[in-house]
């Protein structure tokens, strides 16, 4: 028997049709909310707030008190899973993170030795979990969440975040060896993670592949469908029921192939893809998530809202979950988060 989730998120990942359109945003926590700036006030820096179960769970809150969405997300960041193994990650104020580079096989081997102290390390963001869990309406489902191999290596390798991938590109191509034991790494410590996650209360698991879309062609196969593809049959090992959303951000025509080989219940899809599209030859088989720029959040009005109308119009008809096609950015107005989510909310479906 299938129990009819009470939990409008959780039935959309079941392929359930509802008669509203469930929603949640990237980046629903964060710096454009003001109570989210006097909570960060509070903590010595970007890590130790994560790692505060107190602090980051009334972070992961405050957007739910204040606008409703269907989906509480973890408070906490891709970049902790380098942190416990070791790399040294500093977030300095307005300037992203910093981490110290890994390119060679001998740092990369003496990682392994942290694989196993992962969930012990990290189990702060497991007590996070599991206060939000009770502080939750029975109908808002809580998503736990990790960076993929390649998004997370990207940072390792290349010592930041930004948008010249040249490091990581070269030793992906020419230091095979080297690479694959760095993938294997973070593979193995984001599946202990995310078992850790669930066991402590995330319903849903999102993979964030934020940079999927510098990888050429010939190499999508290798460093994103492959291991998302592993990490999914892990997780459903361990934990049969967990709904997965894959997010391989820019993947333009790679999306056909991520959605039929990962094993993922649901695509985040970034503002790049067609409806139409989507909804043709992914939906069939996943549910569709996203996919609302997110600079018409930042300007809001009636081009946010017409926008908004076309994305529900093309994708409401199959399973699907309204969400950004990228995280909520500092400048947004917490009005226009308001007028969003009134007007997602109140659209009845027939
Ligand atoms: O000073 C501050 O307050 C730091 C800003 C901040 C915040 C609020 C960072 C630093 N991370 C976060 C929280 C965060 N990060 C969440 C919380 C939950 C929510 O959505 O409300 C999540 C899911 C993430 C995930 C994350 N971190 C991603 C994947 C999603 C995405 O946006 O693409 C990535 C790439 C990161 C790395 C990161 N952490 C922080 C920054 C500024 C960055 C990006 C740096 C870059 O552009 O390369």
């Amino acid at each position: 028997v299938t129990l009819i989730s009470t939990k409008p998120i959780l039935a959309a990942l079941m392929r359930q049709t509802a008669a509203r359109v469930p929603f949640w945003f990237m980046r629903q926590a964060g710096r454009y909310l003001p109570e989210y700036r006097a909570v960060r006030a509070q903590a010595r820096d970007f890590i130790a707030l994560c790692l505060n179960p107190k602090l980051a769970a009334e972070i992961t809150l405050q957007p739910i008190r204040r606008y409703g969405m269907d989906a509480a997300i973890l408070f906490a960041d891709i970049l902790l899973v380098p942190h416990a193994l070791g790399c040294g990650v500093t977030f300095r104020e307005g300037d992203g993170p910093q981490l110290e580079p890994i390119r060679d096989g001998r740092r990369i081997a003496a990682l392994e030795t942290s694989i196993d102290r992962i969930g012990e390390r990290l189990s702060a963001v497991g007590e996070t979990l599991t206060r939000v869990a009770t502080q939750l309406d029975p109908a808002t489902t809580l998503i736990g969440f990790a960076g993929s191999p390649w998004t997370v290596a990207s940072y390792m390798v290349e010592g930041r975040g930004g948008h010249d991938f040249s490091q990581i590109r070269r030793m992906a191509r020419v230091e095979q060896r080297d690479f694959s034991a760095l993938c294997d790494v973070l593979e193995r410590a984001t599946i202990a993670y995310l078992r850790m996650q669930i066991d402590a209360g995330a319903e849903v698991i999102q993979l964030f592949d934020t940079w999927s879309g510098v990888l050429p062609s010939d190499e999508f196969e290798r460093w994103c469908i492959a291991p998302t593809k592993r990490i999914v049959a892990a997780l459903k090992a361990s934990h049969a029921a967990i709904p997965i959303i894959g997010f391989p951000r820019l993947a333009g025509a790679n999306l056909e192939a991520y959605v039929r080989h990962t094993g993922i219940d649901g695509v985040g899809l970034d503002p790049t893809v067609p409806l139409d599209w989507a909804g043709q030859n992914l939906q069939p088989r996943v549910t569709l998530q996203g996919n609302l720029d997110p600079l018409l959040l930042t300007l809001g009005g009636d081009e946010m809202e017409r926008c908004t109308r076309r994305i529900i119009a093309a994708w409401s008809q199959g399973p699907f979950i309204f969400n950004l096609g990228h995280g909520i950015t500092p400048d947004v107005s917490p009005d226009h988060v308001a007028r969003l989510s009134n007007l997602v909310r109140n659209v009845h479906l027939s």
